[in-house]
């Protein structure tokens, strides 16, 4: 008997919003090559054909067991035929020569190398490409002309390219925790991002911050900064207004994805025990002090919502981004109404429906509650 006869028919939902996609899955050999290909279409800036290779190696994400066989996937949703190809090609020969030649090739290293860049985009780094720029030590060596963020990106690129452990983030938690409350007291921190989702690693550690009391929040993000400044923790900081609060223009429906709650994008300087640290590292941006203290760099993200938008700020914030796009497209084309990270708007009852945790917010939208760790689409 094949092994497929033994496998249940899975029945299969098609938005990921509607599905269980736990951390870790059974087919990372095929949702690897997969996600090559979209990585590849987004540096070439195909949104369509990058979401559609997401979708496929999602739904192979929530699959229960092992993929071994093309006939296990005939009742799967979002699976296209290029998609199918590939897999089949895995299944046949155990890699596809189009996901290796993707892999190899000079333009995807590159635009990899390029876009690992903090503050680099597809945009730029494609220019780079084309100038016949490919990596970091390029860019140094012609002296292109680089914006803050972007010298920060080389500066840091190293350190910036270690993925951030759970550990870093629980010591990140505490001085970020530390910080707000001396800042506002009775402050909530909530760790949001891959770490809420349960990952071990991640490339930054994403922080909400708000406050029971509606108001007490305004204009709080310099105050952090100029906190987390005078404790020198900080190696580089672009902090961003609320743009809701500048326009007065109440909770519509943002132009696009981005959410308009004040930011900060940071760079943080991480002291790192000097036991655990490798002597005679390599990182370009690690320094030894007068104790023999060493320190990285680590990017975190801040961002303060007002308490009545938390729990849409919490969803939004928690990812992963392809789970946060089926819940607005699910919205949208489900059930005619419209999900940002401030406010869920229902187009039928021409109103704003109001939600005090993320499981009102599912409820709203008529799905089974998620949780964190398996939004891992
Ligand atoms: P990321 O930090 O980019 O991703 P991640 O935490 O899931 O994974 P990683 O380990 O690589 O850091 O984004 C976290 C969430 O924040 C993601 O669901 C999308 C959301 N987000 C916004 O809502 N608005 C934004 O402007 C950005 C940059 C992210
Ligand atoms: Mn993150
Ligand atoms: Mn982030
Ligand atoms: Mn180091």
């Amino acid at each position: 008997m094949k092994p497929s006869d033994f496998t249940p028919a899975v029945k299969m939902k098609s938005y990921a919003c509607q599905r269980r996609t736990p951390l870790k899955h059974h087919n990372l050999f095929l949702t690897d090559a997969l996600e090559t290909l979209a990585q590849n279409a987004e540096f070439s800036e195909n949104e369509g054909r990058s979401v559609a290779f997401r979708r496929s190696a999602s739904v192979l994400k929530a699959l229960p067991h092992v993929v071994r066989a093309m006939d296990e996937l005939k009742d799967l949703p979002c699976l296209g035929e290029h998609s199918l190809r590939v897999i089949k090609e895995i299944l046949e020969d155990g890699t596809s020569s189009e996901v290796e030649s993707t892999r190899q090739s000079e333009q995807f290293q590159a635009m990899k190398a390029l876009t690992g860049i903090f503050g680099v985009g597809v945009r730029t780094a494609d220019r780079w490409f084309r100038e016949g720029l490919r990596s970091p030590l390029d860019l140094i060596h012609t002296g292109q002309k680089l914006n803050h963020a972007q010298q920060a990106g080389v500066q840091y690129y190293k350190d910036l390219n270690t993925p951030v452990t759970k550990k870093e983030a629980v010591v990140i938690s505490d001085i970020v925790e530390k910080t707000v409350k001396a800042v506002l007291p009775g402050a909530i921190i909530t760790l949001t991002g891959g770490f809420r989702r349960g990952k071990e690693v991640g490339h930054d550690v994403d922080f909400l911050i708000t406050h029971p009391e509606e108001g007490a929040e305004e204009r709080l993000m310099p105050k952090i900064v100029n906190c987390l400044e005078d404790q020198g923790l900080l190696l580089y900081q672009k902090t961003t207004v609320n743009s809701y609060l500048e326009s007065k223009d109440g909770p519509a429906r943002p132009a696009s994805n981005m959410d308009r709650f004040e930011r900060c994008f940071s760079i943080f300087k991480l002291e790192v025990d000097s036991e655990t640290h490798a002597e005679g590292s390599l990182s370009n941006s690690c320094s030894t002090h007068h104790s023999g203290s060493t320190w990285r760099a680590v990017r975190v993200d801040l961002v303060v919502s007002p308490y009545s938008q938390f729990a849409f700020a919490t969803l939004g914030w928690t990812g992963s981004k392809l789970f946060e796009r089926e819940l607005r497209r699910w919205a949208g084309q489900e059930k005619a109404m419209s999900l940002s990270s401030h406010a869920l708007y229902d187009s039928k009852q021409q109103r704003y429906l109001r939600a005090n945790s993320e499981e009102e917010i599912f409820t709203h939208l008529g799905l089974e509650y998620i949780p964190p760790s398996e939004r891992n689409a």
